[in-house]
């Protein structure tokens, strides 16, 4: 039914000799159009004319998004377009949206303007006017908490939900009302996101239960370790989304059929991050051993990974065998990877009283903050697991494959209790590294953006993945980091934003790149085969932190966005969410028919945080997210 790749519909261009013959007879056509012209009567030609500015006049007044047109692609790509030729008469592959907007309180229409996906969001306005929503938005959830303080549905526990801080004053009954729209509309989008984790939930249960990914148009699964990764990655979703029943369904296969003593080999990031995560986090939301005991099963199958000779680990590990090593082409591991298992392993060490995971992972740490080839304290891709010395050097992002080693330097000092020095010096050291070699500015609109360096040449390429530093930078900022992190932060989180405003779908490309020359027309291109989206959730992460610390509702209004385009562009009608390959062709985005473990285990639990006003609902104080959206606990103080 679907073609399977971009190629199928992106047959054939003009150019070289078809674009001669095309160029010709255009230029005859036109001088027999002029020759006609000069035939007609003076009369004649004001008439036509005024026959077409006045349609033209009709036209603009009555389709409104004409103006969208206007501002849509710039005219080298619509020339792109325009090569697109025997595009396939194929429907629409997805559902059309549930229109949530819909349930607005009806005496409240210009709130329908939030809910299009461009132009500012009027929410925004309203309630800056007086710079205290968060006291006014606690006021009137306490109202609620007369019901215990909890909204209905969410599971109960003391470790996830303490008491409302803080009450704060209502000063007239327009900020009365406003806070009324604000709960409303609250409610209605935390309900968006429940449903649309069930629509989510219902495709892996019919097709892919027990499997690591759900392939939704296909009605199948893909294995990647056969572990039932999409199920583990979304446990704690489920309970913080209050989904008891999916919940313990899903437990009841973890306690009975998942079992690790199998001949498979697996990737010892993805592995700590999705299982060990999920399974550490899960636990300490529900209380519940059993996630324990598995926790301490795979923790310990992974650890052969680090018998290496320089002691940073391989990326593979058999956890069946009890051996590890590296992919078949290289010795090299990925810096991000062997960086960014700390929390996980770590927090294995405290709950189970053996040191043997913690040190693992600190000689890493140990290692890396000693080598040298840095820039300014931003680290190279890869370092090789024989000699312990980076490789590839030159080349210094903060997208794939050295993203997460900024989060965790930070968040390892975070979950420490903020006492280790040398990781919060790195971190500092390395935000400075970005301020002083990566960022920029797009033209014409100013956006800040982060891009990458090679081998001394700037590049304005921007991975989506960048999207988790306004997040990490605004944490940063709320623990006591200078407060530029959070200027920063700002700025990025809207640059991010960008990302997705300005697709056709509303959904941000895997990789755009900047302008930066003046007279630029856009600020933002995505090459063709960049134009991909795998329903990450960087942006909404991010966008999640900004609220918790603002408080500004532009933030949630700008997920709300989000979440609509993915269900407009990315639901699948049987059940699931497919990534897609074109965010730039609403008419045919062409879905890729996989659902990744990620949307459920972290972009539709972060928009769920970012749609709650509850600072109790995984408290930031009291947590920290591993790279994957599991909560772990910031440890208590021993002093
Ligand atoms: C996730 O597995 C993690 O967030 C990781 O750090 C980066 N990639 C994906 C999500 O995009």
């Amino acid at each position: 039914m679907y073609p399977q790749s971009r190629q199928d519909y992106v047959s054939i261009s003009f150019s070289g000799q078809g674009s001669g013959i095309y160029n010709n007879s255009k230029q005859w056509r036109r001088q027999s159009y002029w020759r006609k012209w000069k035939q007609l009567s003076r009369l004649q030609r004001s008439l036509i004319l005024f026959i077409f500015v006045l349609l033209f006049v009709c036209a603009f007044v009555s389709y409104p998004g004409v103006t969208a047109h206007i501002r849509g692609p710039t005219e080298k790509e619509q020339d792109t377009d325009s090569s697109i030729v025997e595009r396939p008469a194929i429907p629409h592959v997805l559902p059309e949206p549930v229109v949530i907007g819909r349930h607005l309180p009806p005496e409240q229409p210009s709130q329908r303007k939030l809910y299009n996906r461009r132009g500012p969001p009027v929410l925004q306005n309203r309630l800056q006017k007086k710079g205290n929503t968060s006291d006014t938005m606690i006021k009137d959830k306490s109202a609620d908490s007369k019901n215990g303080g909890e909204e209905e549905g969410v599971i109960r526990h003391g470790a996830v939900r303490g008491q409302q801080a803080t009450e704060g004053t209502l000063e007239n009954k327009e900020d009365s009302r406003a806070n009324e729209v604000l709960s409303k509309e609250s409610a209605i989008w935390l309900e968006a996101v429940r449903e649309a984790f069930r629509h989510a939930w219902k495709g892996y249960k019919d097709f892919a239960w027990g499997h690591d990914e759900l392939r939704p148009i296909s009605k199948s699964y893909s294995e990647w370790f056969g572990l039932g990764l999409t199920l583990i990655d979304a446990l704690d979703t489920m309970w913080i989304l209050g989904l008891k029943d999916e919940f313990e369904e899903a437990k009841a296969w973890v306690a009975t059929e998942l079992t690790f003593n199998k001949n498979v080999d697996v990737n010892l990031f993805e592995t700590t991050i999705r299982i060990l995560g999920g399974l550490l986090s899960t636990y300490h939301l529900s209380g519940d051993s059993m996630f324990l005991e598995k926790a301490k099963d795979i923790g310990s199958r992974l650890m052969p990974a680090f018998n290496t000779p320089s002691k940073i680990p391989y990326s593979d590990v058999n956890i069946g065998k009890g051996t590890a090593h590296p992919p078949r082409w290289t010795s090299d591991s990925t810096v991000a990877e062997v960086t960014s298992i700390q929390l996980e392993f770590r927090e294995l060490s405290r709950l189970t009283q053996q040191p043997q995971y913690e040190a693992v992972v600190a000689e890493v740490m140990k290692q890396i903050h000693k080598l040298d080839g840095k820039l300014d304290g931003l680290v190279p891709m890869f370092i090789n697991t024989n000699n312990g010395q980076f490789t590839h050097q030159g080349i210094y992002t903060l997208g794939a494959r050295a993203d997460s080693y900024y989060e965790y330097l930070l968040k390892q000092w975070i979950q420490g209790g903020k006492k280790e020095n040398q990781l919060l010096e790195d971190y500092l050291q390395a935000i400075e590294g970005v301020k002083k070699n990566l960022l920029q500015k797009s033209s014409p609109n100013g956006f800040t953006f982060v891009g990458e360096v090679s081998h001394g040449q700037f590049s304005p390429k921007m991975d989506h993945l960048v999207c988790f530093l306004p997040g990490t930078l605004a944490l940063g900022a709320h623990n006591g980091l200078p407060a530029d992190h959070m200027d920063l932060a700002k700025k990025l989180m809207e640059t991010c934003y960008q990302m997705y405003v300005q697709m056709e779908t509303g959904l941000s490309p895997e990789i755009v790149h900047f302008n930066m020359h003046q007279g630029s027309t856009r600020d933002i291109d995505a090459k063709l085969a960049d134009r991909h989206n795998l329903l990450r959730p960087e942006t909404v992460e991010s966008l999640f932190y900004l609220y918790r610390f603002t408080k500004d509702h532009k933030y949630q209004a700008w997920g709300w966005e989000i979440l609509q385009s993915f269900n407009k562009y990315t639901k699948v009608s049987s059940g699931g969410y497919t990534s897609i390959n074109n965010v730039r062709d609403p008419d045919y985005p062409g879905p890729r028919d996989k659902m990744e473990s990620f949307f459920l285990g972290e972009t539709l639990k972060y928009l769920y945080l970012l749609f709650s006003d509850d600072p109790n609902l995984i408290s930031l104080d009291q947590y920290v997210f591993n790279t994957e959206a599991h909560p772990l606990p910031i440890w208590p103080s021993t002093v």
